[in-house]
């Protein structure tokens, strides 16, 4: 920690946001307060560039609103009513509370924790020790990428794929289900790169995006259609012979019964259930199976409606199909956490599960879950939840249940937050956290493929403390209860936990503690020679093993579950706002400018149809509920599809909802994940 009377000094860490880039950090420090947060120039896949969100770091750790010490429930349930209390006091009481539930059921107790730190101690070590001794319920981190996941380790066998610095040399990248611009900002800067190299950029997208401004072309399809169109893709491969057969026959499984199947979906049956123009397929196909260093930036957008696991399915077939995985610059990313090293196992120690073998709930059904009586299939009900790393009253799928469930006044509820978000208002007990300029952790990412040390860069705000203090604490206070958890494993500090997180890799400590990332030893094209990750070591474009889980073995289209009706004629789509991460700087002045207000954008002739004009305020609505905003009337919307971006507070709602109520809680094909674009409304003038 520098010396409050020193010079201004630079501390390296790293982003700790949801999202694929992790940048590293460079925090300069001056009289112990950080004045400024910039991207280090030394860190390639950073190149010394920050998104606008966290180039105002300092806007958001030092806000005037942070919860700098731990508070109580003073009012009803949900009313955001606290008072301050010790750290004493409060850990006492939950530990005392915990228990007395934990000696009846411990499966009645739910940890419910994302990505809103993604380091690796923050937010998966000291908290999976605390609740596997505790015997408490397991939760199914579905809410983001587990259907798209599980349908690429379907395919590949994990979470493998081109390396992001390798578009630059492509010739043809497809941009499909992402708004890079917004949401992976250093993977597009290696896309430019690949433009004025001469490439050709392709968007595939419902909305025209500012990703879509900026590239050649852009197919506008209709939401939960991709897999309709990547078969018709195939459809045209295979009839004009762009195939790499021997690059099929060697290393891919299932290609008859692929083929087969592809073969039913011509362009003109694909156009139609898209919502494109039959040419587009054609052309598409053309310029896909003709280019050599033909690449895929995939990414998360597109598996969110039920079949999304299917699409991710039939999506990776495809550079096997042409052989494109020979070059390194050809190929497919969805995310390359696959390559992470590391040693998982070592902090969650599962093993203090000892006999037991709790429940699991699936955090994307909250809503239910928390709602739910208990009995013999289900488990016990739901009497405590610990909520960290995440805002489920904003976040997840239909949030009045969800609002509802954790409204309930015999549920005793402890959030670790920097703000009193929708779901710190329903709590009994806020607990100040630190954010990422006041605690260590170590990251890997999911968009590039290096490693990154966080260095604290000041002291925690407050009495703030870091998630891995607050468990530690929680155990040394179980332990007065339990001596269990006055085992030495629930007092390793932070920084021992980045030490163990990488202990026994190929990654030195030493290193990320001298420059603050350190590289991960990887071929450049992983599947050239096949290798996949697969038992059979193909791309199994047909997977056997998917029967077993009442899954079809080859990627089909699975119309959304929600179909425009008259009732409901549009289909919704919300994804991620430009300046807001999930629900993260929703609360930040500046940021919130730019983004202006909730918003939803309709095509112009669906907005005239309604008797709607640009700003009107609206009443977006279906069988669930309601959301009042104001429209905007922007040119990117197509026809038949609104976007709500996302993702307001509920509270600041102009009815107190946001977007997710009006989503449901169904589920996709594979991954059992949320169905956020999956959703059909009716639009009003209010
Ligand atoms: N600025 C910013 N960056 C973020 C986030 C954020 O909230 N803000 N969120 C982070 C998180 S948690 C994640 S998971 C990633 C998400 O990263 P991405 O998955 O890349 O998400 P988006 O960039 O929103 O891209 C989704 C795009 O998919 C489009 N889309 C919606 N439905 C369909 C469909 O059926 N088919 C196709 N082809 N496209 C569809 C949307 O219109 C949108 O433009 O981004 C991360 N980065
Ligand atoms: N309608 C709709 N809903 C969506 C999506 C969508 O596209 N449309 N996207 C979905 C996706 S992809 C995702 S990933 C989820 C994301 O949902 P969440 O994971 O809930 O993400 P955030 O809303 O960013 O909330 C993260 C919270 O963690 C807190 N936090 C950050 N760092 C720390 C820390 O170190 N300690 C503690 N204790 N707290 C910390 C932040 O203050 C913030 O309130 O939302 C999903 N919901
Ligand atoms: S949110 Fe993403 S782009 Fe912005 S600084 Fe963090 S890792 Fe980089
Ligand atoms: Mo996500």
């Amino acid at each position: 920690m520098p010396h409050s009377s020193d010079a201004p000094v630079q501390v390296i860490g790293a982003c700790p946001h949801d999202c694929p880039d992790t940048c590293s950090l460079v925090t300069t420090v001056s009289q112990g307060a950080a004045i400024k947060v910039q991207g280090n120039t030394a860190h390639p896949h950073t190149g010394g560039v920050l998104c606008a969100k966290v180039s105002k770091y300092t806007e958001r750790s030092y806000h005037a609103d942070r919860v700098l010490q731990p508070l109580k429930r003073s009012g009803p349930k949900g009313s955001g009513q606290f008072v301050p209390v010790s750290w004493d006091e409060a850990l006492a009481d939950i530990t005392q509370r915990l228990h007395a539930i934990a000696q009846r059921d411990p499966e009645a107790i739910l940890p419910y924790s994302y990505a809103g730190t993604m380091g690796m101690v923050q937010s998966e070590s000291m908290d999976r020790r605390f609740f596997h001794q505790l015997g408490a319920s397991l939760l199914d981190r579905t809410i983001c990428a587990s259907a798209g996941s599980e349908a690429l380790a379907h395919t590949y066998g994990g979470k493998l794929g081109m390396r992001v610095q390798f578009f630059a040399e492509s010739r043809l990248i497809l941009i499909w289900g992402s708004n890079s611009i917004a949401s992976n900002l250093h993977f597009w800067r290696y896309a430019q790169e690949a433009k004025r190299n001469g490439a050709k950029l392709i968007c595939i997208d419902p909305r025209k995006s500012e990703t879509a401004d900026k590239c050649h072309e852009h197919l506008q399809l209709l939401p939960g259609t991709d897999a309709a169109l990547a078969l018709a893709l195939m459809h045209e491969l295979i009839v004009n012979n762009w195939l790499d057969e021997d690059y099929i026959s060697q290393y891919t499984q299932g290609w008859d019964a692929l083929k087969a199947r592809a073969l039913q979906w011509t362009p003109e049956r694909a156009a139609a259930v898209c919502g494109l123009a039959e040419e587009q397929i054609r052309s598409l196909a053309r310029d896909y199976g003709t280019t050599e260093h033909a690449a895929i930036r995939l990414n998360y957008g597109m598996q969110r409606v039920r079949g999304g696991g299917n699409a991710v399915r039939a999506i990776a077939c495809l550079p096997a199909m042409i052989g494109a995985w020979r070059h390194r610059a050809g190929g497919l990313l969805l995310s390359s956490s696959g390559v992470s090293p590391f040693n998982r196992p070592q902090l969650h120690m599962p093993q203090l599960l000892g006999e037991r073998r709790p429940r699991t709930l699936n955090m994307s059904q909250i809503g239910d879950v928390l709602r739910h009586p208990g009995d013999a299939e289900f488990g016990p009900r739901v009497e405590a939840v610990v909520v960290y790393n995440s805002n489920p009253v904003a976040v997840a799928p239909e949030s009045a249940k969800v609002a509802k469930g954790f409204a309930r006044e015999d549920l005793f509820t402890v959030v670790l937050e920097h703000f009193l978000t929708d779901t710190a208002d329903h709590a009994d007990y806020v607990l100040p956290a630190t954010t990422q300029l006041e605690h260590w952790d170590i990251h890997g990412s999911y968009g590039h493929t290096d490693v990154l040390l966080n260095r604290p860069a000041i002291a925690p705000e407050g009495q703030a403390r870091s998630n891995g203090q607050i468990f530690r604490d929680l155990a040394a206070h179980m332990a007065r209860l339990d001596p269990a958890f006055a085992a030495p494993h629930f007092s390793e500090s932070d920084e021992a936990l980045c030490r163990a997180a990488v202990a026994y890799t190929a990654i030195d400590f030493e290193e990320l503690l001298e420059r603050g990332f350190a590289n991960i030893p990887l071929p450049d094209a992983p599947f050239a020679e096949g290798h996949f990750a697969t038992p059979s070591g193909k791309c199994e474009f047909d997977n056997p093993r998917l029967a077993q889980l009442g899954i079809n073995t080859l990627p089909d289209y699975l119309p959304n579950y929600e179909p425009p009706t008259a009732e409901f004629p549009l289909a919704m789509i919300s994804p991620p706002a430009r300046n807001f991460l999930n629900s993260t700087f929703a609360n930040v002045a500046s940021l919130q400018r730019m983004e202006e207000r909730p918003l939803l954008e309709l095509h112009p002739d669906d907005a005239a149809a309604r008797g709607i004009a640009d700003g009107d305020t609206l009443r977006v609505f279906n069988a669930r509920g309601e959301h009042i905003c104001h429209a905007a009337i922007n040119g990117r919307a197509r026809p038949g599809v609104v976007v709500g971006l996302g993702i307001w507070w509920r509270k600041q709602g102009l009815n107190g909802t946001n977007v997710n109520e009006l989503t449901h809680q169904q589920l996709t094909d594979i991954g059992r994940a949320p169905c956020f674009y999956d959703c059909a409304v009716q639009v009003q003038r209010a």
